[in-house]
């Protein structure tokens, strides 16, 4: 088994090779690839030295998964080029993801619908994966009807130019190089990647239209307000979900806590409630705050955090990686 993480060099990159690490993800040969400016580049990892290669090299070594984490551009260059040489890709960029020939896949709802002949594979946008993790049990149960989220997200979503521009306001530095339009240290940014001619983010429309993708129901109503928050440990959620079916809050309790990868913390009089500080580093989705929306039938409020760069990135990307291996299909 040989494996490549394409952007290797990069936040999530680095994420993925410690959550490879972590789950013990068995392996011969690894492949660390990166853009032509890292190509030589040595990295340190498991006690060994790894000499970071260029693409080309890395579809001509046919690895039998690639993860890429190296943006839209270069996925949508070299994703069918790995294809078309034998190699799985998983990828984290918005580039395939809603792409009909292509599965947009969380492993604990869909991974079931993984073949041999998916050779592109995409992993859907972080603040989707936590969203839809969580309410996965409670769809299965209740049925939704209508979603409505804001997000509260951390700047390790943009990249790490957005958390030296953080830190660089914070140590009161004169003019550091700007990512967001605005200062974003103790500010709060309403304002996720591009705007649409609609008036939405593209991230306010990756939630939207993942979610139905993932869920395989376009019936289901989403609205969102993605926004960028100065904190690093995880994204937050608030979430508004209307089921079709009345619900038991208790209920929801023991679904959400039966649920493989989602982890309750929920005990408002001892002031227990998911944060990105304790959801940091952390494999799982934490959900909290639940309560009923008094204004409206069948209506539940809940409060999701995840650390972005984990769940909703290298360890969703991982655990396809180790779903394809373990079911035989690569
Ligand atoms: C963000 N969703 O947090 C993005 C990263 N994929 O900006």
């Amino acid at each position: 088994m040989k494996i490549a993480v394409v952007g290797a060099t990069g936040l999530v990159g680095s994420e993925i090779l410690e959550v490879l690490e972590e789950h013990n993800f068995q392996y011969d040969e690894l492949l660390l690839v990166a853009s032509e400016r890292s190509v030589g580049k040595q990295i340190e990892y498991k006690g060994k030295t790894h000499t970071v290669i260029g693409l080309a090299d890395a579809v001509a070594a046919k690895p039998e998964i690639a993860i890429f984490s190296a943006g839209g551009s270069t996925s949508l260059e070299w994703a069918p080029k790995f294809a078309e040489a034998g190699t799985t890709v998983v990828d984290n960029s918005s580039a395939w993801r809603m792409d009909p020939s292509k599965k947009l896949v969380v492993p604990e709802i869909n991974a079931k619908e993984l073949s041999q002949t998916d050779k592109i594979i995409a992993n859907p946008n972080c603040s989707t994966i936590q969203m839809v993790l969580a309410l996965e049990p409670l769809r299965q149960r209740y049925g939704i009807k209508r979603i409505v989220v804001s997000t509260y997200q951390s700047v390790t979503g943009t990249g790490k130019a957005a958390v030296d521009q953080m830190m660089a306001e914070r140590a009161g530095e004169e003019n550091p190089p700007m990512v967001y339009p605005h200062k974003i240290d103790m500010n709060v940014l309403p304002h996720i990647d591009v705007f649409q001619p609609n008036g939405y983010t593209k991230e306010e429309m990756k939630m939207i239209n993942e979610t139905k993708k993932i869920f395989s129901d376009d019936s289901i109503a989403v609205t969102a307000t993605t926004v960028r928050i100065p904190t690093m440990g995880g994204h937050s959620e608030a979430v508004n979900v209307e089921f079709k079916e009345d619900f038991d809050l208790d209920e929801v309790k023991d679904l959400l806590s039966a649920t493989p990868g989602v982890v309750v913390q929920d005990d408002p009089a001892n002031f227990v409630y998911p944060m990105p500080i304790t959801a940091h580093k952390k494999d799982e989705v934490f959900v909290g705050r639940l309560r009923r929306d008094e204004s409206q039938a069948n209506t539940l409020n809940m409060w999701i955090v995840a650390d972005n760069l984990r769940k909703g990135a290298a360890t969703n990307a991982v655990q396809i990686a180790a779903y394809l291996v373990e079911n035989k299909l690569v």
